[in-house]
This record gives C-alpha cells, structure tokens and sequence, in this order.
C-alpha cells in the first residue's frame, strides 16, 4: 500500500530490496480496486499527472514520452510497412496513440485484461488515452496471451506493455509466449517487449533475450530513459523475423514524422542499441 503521509507518494516496488521512488503528491485522484489490481491516478507536485497498478508507477504525464515513443518506433521504423498492429497492456493509450502517427497503419488492436485501466486513464490521462477513439483501434478485454494464441499469422507488429512480472502480467514474460508472438507474427513481423533495467534485472533482460534469441533469427535489446522508474531506465526485448534495427531503419520516414515526436529520433534509435559492457557481455548479441 503506497505511504500517503506528507502527501508523498512512495513506490512499493523494489522497497524490500532496499530501493524505492518518492514522488511529491498534491492530490489522489482516484483510486479503484479492480478484480486484478488496484488502480490509482495522482496529481503530482513534479511530474503532472501518474497511473498506479499495484502500487507500482506506470506512468507520468512527463516522462512517459519516452517510453512510449521507444517502446513503438524502435520496431515500427525496422518495418518497412506495418499495418496490422498489437499491443498487449498499454491501457493508459500512451503505446496506441503513438502506433497511430504511423499512416501504414490500418488496425491497430489493445488487448488489456483490465477494462479499468482504459476507463480510468480515458477520465483521468486524456493525453494518453485520447487516441483510444480513433477507427483503427480495436479494443479487447482480454488475457493477452489467449488472444496471442489465437490470432496466427495475422500482426506485422506486437508490442507488450506490461506492468512488471508480478500479478497479472507474469505470463508475458515466458518462453511459452514469446513463443505464441512468433507464431502470431506474419513474415517480416517484429515484437518489443517492456524487459525491466539492466542495472536492477540483468536476470530478466539475460532470460528473456534468451528467448529472442532462440525463438527469431534476429534478436536485440535496447533501452530508454525514464526518470520515473527503478533505476531511471528501462529495456525493450526486440524479436524481428526479418528486418534488422540497424540495417533497416528507414530513416527518410522518422524524417517525416519528426515534428510528432519529443525523445525518439534516428541517432537515438541506433544508440539505444549500445549497451554497457557489463549487461552486453551477459546478453551477447551482435549486430
Ligand atoms: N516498473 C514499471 C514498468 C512499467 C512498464 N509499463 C508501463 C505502462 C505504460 N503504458
């Protein structure tokens, strides 16, 4: 349960461990126990507005940019044409308002197993959610790893925008389905999939690049700065079939979009592939 006193909010995440986020609060929102998870929107002295889950920080108005752009147009600019887009969890909006500034694309499907999350974030986060209204998006109430499961063949793109590997997402990060997104992807198909910080979860970012690399014949990781999670940063699992992320960005189409975008950029896009050498020795993926 986060520590109201002082009208300071403090991350449970992590706090057993000795690490934790305090973040100035003027006001909660709203707060909503949902059948999977406890929901709350703050106002924060220094970062506009905040999601919640669990107690856990999902986003802030001011940061969360820099998340959503990487976590997106990482995989979308290897792609030479995506139209048929997924993200699972991401009910916030931030990850489908970004996949929408891409006019290749014609669906763009939110699988989220938690309707509050979206109902919450559509009331509270109108710069994330907004875009939820557009023709393109699909919404679905769902599990995302049964709806992986039953769409075969069918996404160009899979984006996983998921709390952490506790509570309802822990099945998003298993070999069973990364798995499941290779057999949903068409050919060509890339996934990116929110991997945690190499300097608090070098386990998770080995294990789950592991399954990159066993499952598709091109694999990567790279990351992002967010000064509102653990550590200040945050990793993307990157599962592309065919494309590479340096060889086949297409540079002339982030050109164009440019103007739309505030952290994402061509020079960030290859350099979010340079990693320490402490987690590049562990991961061992060249490119
Ligand atoms: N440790 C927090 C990781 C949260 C990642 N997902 C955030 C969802 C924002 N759309």
């Amino acid at each position: 349960m986060p520590e109201l006193s002082n009208l300071w909010f403090e991350e449970n995440f992590e706090f057993e461990l000795g690490r934790t986020i305090k973040i100035k609060i003027e006001k909660m929102i709203e707060q909503f126990d949902s059948p999977f998870q406890r929901i709350e929107v703050y106002q924060t002295r220094p970062f506009g507005r905040m999601l919640v889950l669990d107690g856990v920080i999902m986003c802030t108005e001011w940061d969360e940019h820099a998340y959503h752009e990487m976590l997106t147009h990482v995989p979308m600019f290897t792609h030479p044409g995506p139209e048929k887009v997924l993200v699972v969890g991401g009910g916030d909006g931030g990850t489908i308002r970004e996949v929408l500034k891409h006019p290749t694309v014609k669906e763009a499907f939110l699988c989220e197993i938690d309707e509050h999350v979206i109902r919450l974030s559509q009331k509270h986060l109108p710069a994330l959610a907004s875009s939820l209204d557009d023709p393109r998006v699909k919404i679905v109430y769902e599990d995302g790893a049964k709806f992986v499961k039953g769409h075969k063949n069918y996404f160009d793109i899979i984006l996983i925008d998921s709390s952490d590997p506790i509570g309802p997402a822990t099945v998003l990060f298993s070999e069973e389905f990364y798995s499941s997104m290779r057999d949903s992807l068409r050919e060509g198909g890339i996934a990116a999939t929110q991997s945690e910080s190499f300097f608090y979860h070098g386990d998770i970012v080995q294990k789950l690049t592991g399954y990159a690399k066993k499952l598709f014949p091109i694999p990567g990781y790279y990351f992002t700065v967010v000064p509102t999670y653990p550590s200040g940063i945050i990793g993307f699992t990157f599962c592309s079939k065919k494309y590479h992320p340096l060889k086949d960005v297409d540079e002339k189409r982030i050109a164009a979009l440019q103007p739309m975008l505030q952290y994402y950029n061509y020079a960030i896009h290859r350099g979010a592939f340079a990693l320490p050498s402490f987690i590049a020795s562990r991961i061992d993926i060249q490119y």
